[in-house]
């Protein structure tokens, strides 16, 4: 039996499509949701991640500025520059797309970001509000994992589920969310004694590792759902952390990459920049 696949490029086209319908509403009132992306350096995956969300801000009509800044930007410069589209009225969301060059501290620059203009939901602030359950704005990445996971139709309630990877964008986020509807939580990482006794155990298996195809298909329960994170260039190819071609085989239902969560973390940003201008103009 092989796994039923996941299709995040479809499942993200329509999130977008409904994005579309909120921004026509905010049309309707004069309002024009705006979203700025700021990128430092020239990392060629940011580059093309970047290019992802404009050509998104367009399809669903979000009016996107982009500042490209050179490696050499002191974290003055970039602190000044959030500075400036924290006050703007026409920006309803700023993003800084990660990774920063060594010279500057995210966690500052981050800290920057008007809470309520954080449409990645990465500010302390945010982070706080989604563990204590209050309305903030959801990481755009573990958000659209937990959307791929309502698409399959599971109900994570009781369900073993095994996370590997603890970062801040991804693992940690990912598993408050898992945990918010019922799931019991095991989170794995680089010091885990023994992966695979952990991920065989898993209903739902979500990893976020940076390894290319670490999780082999052995290592998977039969039957499992595999939300896979990773996405790793290894010979000018994509790849995830889960070994694809051996997990279709073991589980019930796997994500693809590319085609995966890749396009989901982009249809929650839109989501997120919409919900922003909402929030923003909710009195006009
Ligand atoms: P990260 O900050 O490097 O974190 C990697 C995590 O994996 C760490 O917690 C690390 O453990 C753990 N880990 C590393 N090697 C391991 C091993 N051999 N066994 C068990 N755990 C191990 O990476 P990230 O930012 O979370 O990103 C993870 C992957 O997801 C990357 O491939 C990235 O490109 C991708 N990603 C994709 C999207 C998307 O939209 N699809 C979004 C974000 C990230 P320690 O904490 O112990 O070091
Ligand atoms: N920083 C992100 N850094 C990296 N994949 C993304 C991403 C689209 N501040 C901030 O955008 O949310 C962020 N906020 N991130 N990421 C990763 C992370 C950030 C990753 C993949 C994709 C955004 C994507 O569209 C395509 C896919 O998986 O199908 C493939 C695109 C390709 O590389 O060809």
């Amino acid at each position: 039996m092989t796994a039923t696949i996941i299709d995040g490029k479809a499942i993200a086209a329509r999130k977008r499509a409904e994005v579309a319908i909120r921004v026509q509403a905010l049309e309707a009132r004069g309002i024009t949701p705006g979203l700025a992306v700021v990128i430092v350096g020239d990392d060629p995956a940011s580059e093309v991640y970047v290019r992802g969300k404009e050509k998104a801000c367009d399809e669903v009509g979000i009016y996107s500025t982009k500042h490209t800044l050179p490696e050499t930007t002191t974290q003055a410069e970039l602190l000044a520059l959030v500075g400036e589209l924290n006050c703007r009225s026409d920006i309803h969301g700023v993003l800084v797309q990660l990774p920063l060059p060594g010279h500057i501290d995210e966690d500052a620059v981050i800290e920057a970001i008007d809470p309520a203009k954080d449409v990645d939901g990465f500010h302390p602030l945010s982070v706080g509000k989604m563990l204590v359950g209050q309305q903030t704005f959801l990481p755009c990445t573990p958000h659209g994992v937990m959307v791929l996971l309502e698409e399959t139709g599971v109900d994570l309630t009781g369900k073993e589920v095994v996370v590997v990877g603890r970062s801040n964008i991804v693992g940690k986020p990912v598993s408050m969310l898992l945990l918010s509807k019922n799931a019991t939580v095991t989170i794995c990482h680089s010091r885990t004694a023994d992966l695979d006794f952990h991920t065989g155990r898993a209903d739902v298996l979500v990893v976020g590792v940076g390894q290319p195809e670490m999780i082999k298909g052995s290592a998977i329960k039969p039957g499992a759902i595999v939300i896979d994170v990773g996405i790793n260039r290894v010979d000018g190819r994509l790849v995830g952390d889960v070994e694809f071609d051996t997990a279709v085989e073991r589980a019930g239902a796997i994500t693809p990459v590319p085609g995966g969560v890749g396009p989901m973390t982009i249809a929650m940003l839109m989501d997120n920049a919409v919900t922003a201008a909402e929030r923003a103009t909710a009195h006009e």
